[in-house]
């Protein structure tokens, strides 16, 4: 094995997990056309069949997030068992009330109680799939916010959301916790009602201590400094999820690592520093992308390499002979060595690191020489949508 790491950096390495996003698997594209590609998972069963395909050839993803309810199914245990027989696991639930038409003006935050009554319990009966699928985590993510000020009163808003979240809170088992995400902007164009991270950690601190904040890296206004919120969130102890994926204008959901890897690498190099990292962290790496033009499963494979790959780069950090250029505070030399390691081309090194391990060296080409792309192409017909619109 390549001298370059540590053990304790190849421990680090073996313990890294990435969750693939089910929606990944499915159609996807803007408001301007879905492009349908053939082979695309016609059923939650299939979508997890694919992330195991990502998990074979990396060894980086062995959890699937679901979305609830694009992967609704009859039998949450026998989907699990599934999953299981793969070598997967089932992970984060995501609720969704963002697609209905009673939500046109708000779901937690809705001025009607009914209609707050309607998302609570629809967060009940992702709490209650939780249970069957032995997921950790539920996330929320809401579209909610205004278009127009004075549109609505943001303040009472902000009150019905915290009381909303309250009970959702409440219905958790001891084992579950609740990932809060925010988003400056989209759908609602004004106001939104869990714009930043800010707010995020307002409403997770009253919750309690299984409330944290889900980061989604495309979540955030352009120049924004996401290691800094990073840095801070781990500091309070309240960083739970990512969601990774990369912009380069608004919510792109584009392949992790593609836009800015260079932030990828600040990212990690806070996650490590501030404990965030490893199964026990605490802290759940998910990818939130899409594929619109690119195959899916392959675009996949390359996030979490790319995830891997800065991760490697920010363990070869040296945080000794950084800390004393920072204590001496040389300003060149500190930066000179944190630009060291960022540099560093660590691909030969994980490609051995893989095949010590049994796993293909390079997974994008084994997957091309695979035949899996090929055989889904024939058996499946009729692929599904993401959900968006589904
Ligand atoms: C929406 O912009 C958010 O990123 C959500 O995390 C996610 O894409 C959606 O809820 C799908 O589950
Ligand atoms: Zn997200
Ligand atoms: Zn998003």
């Amino acid at each position: 094995m390549s001298s370059m790491f540590t053990s304790q950096d190849l421990d680090a390495l073996a313990d890294q997990s990435i969750e693939l996003p089910s929606w990944a698997f499915g159609n996807s594209g803007t408001r301007f056309r879905v492009f349908p590609q053939a082979g695309v998972p016609r059923d939650p069963f299939e979508k997890v069949a694919d992330a195991a395909k990502v998990h074979e050839l990396t060894g980086l993803a062995p959890i699937v997030a679901l979305h609830i309810p694009w992967d609704l199914v009859e039998d949450f245990a026998a989907l699990r068992r599934y999953a299981e027989d793969l070598g997967m696991t089932l992970g984060t639930i995501n609720s969704n009330t963002f697609q209905d038409d009673a939500y046109k003006l708000g779901s937690l935050t809705h001025s009607d109680r009914r209609i707050r009554q309607q998302a609570i319990d629809h967060h009940f009966q992702c709490i209650d799939v939780m249970g069957q699928t032995g997921s950790r985590d539920l996330k929320i993510w809401l579209a909610d916010g205004t278009n127009y000020p004075g549109q609505d009163d943001i303040r009472g808003r902000q009150d019905r959301l915290a009381d909303s979240l309250a009970k959702i809170y409440q219905r958790l088992g001891e084992d579950q916790r609740l990932v809060l995400e925010y988003k400056f902007f989209e759908p609602a164009f004004y106001h939104t009602d869990v714009p930043d991270w800010g707010t995020a950690y307002a409403h997770v601190e009253a919750l309690g201590e299984r409330a944290l904040v889900c980061l989604d890296t495309g979540h955030h206004a352009p120049g924004t400094n996401i290691e800094f919120i990073v840095a801070q969130l781990l500091r309070l102890g309240k960083l739970g999820a990512f969601d990774f994926n990369s912009r380069f204008y608004a919510d792109d959901d584009l392949i992790v690592g593609a836009a800015d890897p260079f932030q990828l690498f600040r990212i990690l190099v806070e996650v490590i520093r501030g404990g965030g990292f490893g199964s026990t962290s605490g802290v759940s790496f998910m990818l939130d992308q899409c594929h619109n033009i690119e195959k899916k499963i392959p675009g996949q494979i390359r996030s979490v390499l790319n995830v891997q790959e800065m991760t490697a780069r920010a363990l070869l950090l040296d945080r000794a002979a950084l800390g004393s250029a920072q204590d001496a505070g040389d300003v060149l030399a500190a930066n000179d060595v944190l630009m060291d390691a960022f540099y560093t081309d660590v691909r030969p090194a994980l490609a051995e690191w893989r095949a010590s391990r049994g796993l293909p060296a390079n997974p994008m080409a084994a997957y091309a020489a695979d035949g899996y792309q090929e055989r889904i192409e024939l058996e499946r017909v009729g692929g599904a949508q993401a959900g968006w619109g589904a």
